[in-house]
């Protein structure tokens, strides 16, 4: 269902924005993956797949969810079609999604970043995770993403800066020690009263505002190679303010690929 609000949200934006116009961007809607819904694992795999097919050929994507465990399969395929390759991830999230998992079937919306830093697909010191929360994790996992080396950027750190400034250190620190970038956004980083339609909503996130200016910042970066949103759930959402969000969020990865381009 993420998917298709996003599509039916886009129409709702313009093509014009700060100067730029969207529509010399070249781009396509490949459509939905058939997943099945018997076996996380054999998602994962055709995620993972159709992950590596399009990074194989270069283009940018823009991947939808859904299950912010999607988002470990999508960099799985994106590490086989660049074997070798510096991967630097900075994802939006209220949460540090590095929980214990057994097996290839119990991957969940809580464990793309532990398996990340396990199979060395990212390294702990390429890893920034911004918007986390107080009270959201555990003082176990908080202890993990230290020990791993993990960059995070607490919610209230946009107090008392700018997310254009801490955008721009994130970036900067992030493309100095990295090959390419990919960028995550799980949409429950932003704030209940303006993204509910996320499974894990909760007050005291991010504001709108700030999550766009910091992809609008981010997007910027000449070795950004893709992207992905994830946890966006219609039945949660109110007049799909949510959807709206993600496709603003989309439009503005869009311009930063336009404007680096000039
Ligand atoms: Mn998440």
């Amino acid at each position: 269902m993420g998917p298709r609000a996003f599509r039916e949200a886009l129409p709702s934006l313009t093509t014009f924005g700060r100067g730029i116009d969207l529509r010399p961007a070249s781009c396509i809607d490949l459509g939905d993956l058939d997943l099945p819904s018997t076996s996380v694992q054999r998602a994962h795999q055709r995620v993972e797949e159709a992950s590596r097919e399009i990074f194989t050929i270069g283009a940018f994507p823009f991947f939808i969810g859904g299950d912010n465990g999607l988002t470990g399969a999508l960099i799985r395929g994106l590490a086989a079609a660049r074997p070798g390759l510096r991967l630097g991830l900075c994802v939006i999230d209220a949460h540090y999604d590095v929980r214990e998992y057994d097996d290839e079937e119990s991957l969940s919306s809580g464990t793309p970043y532990r398996r990340a830093l396990e199979t060395g697909i990212c390294q702990g010191s390429r890893l920034t995770i911004v918007g986390t929360r107080d009270f959201a994790n555990s003082a176990h996992y908080d202890r993990y993403v230290r020990t791993m080396g993990v960059t995070t950027v607490p919610v209230d750190e946009f107090d008392r800066r700018g997310a254009r400034e801490i955008a721009a250190e994130v970036r900067r620190r992030l493309e100095e020690t990295s090959d390419a970038l990919f960028l995550s956004i799980d949409i429950d980083a932003v704030t209940s009263g303006e993204a509910p339609g996320s499974s894990a909503a909760a007050p005291g996130g991010l504001r709108s505002r700030e999550a766009i200016a910091f992809v609008r910042e981010f997007a910027l970066s000449p070795k950004l190679i893709g992207a992905d949103l994830s946890e966006l759930s219609p039945p949660w959402d109110v007049q799909a303010m949510t959807a709206k969000l993600a496709a603003r969020l989309f439009l503005e990865i869009l311009a930063g690929q336009l404007l680096r381009s000039l």
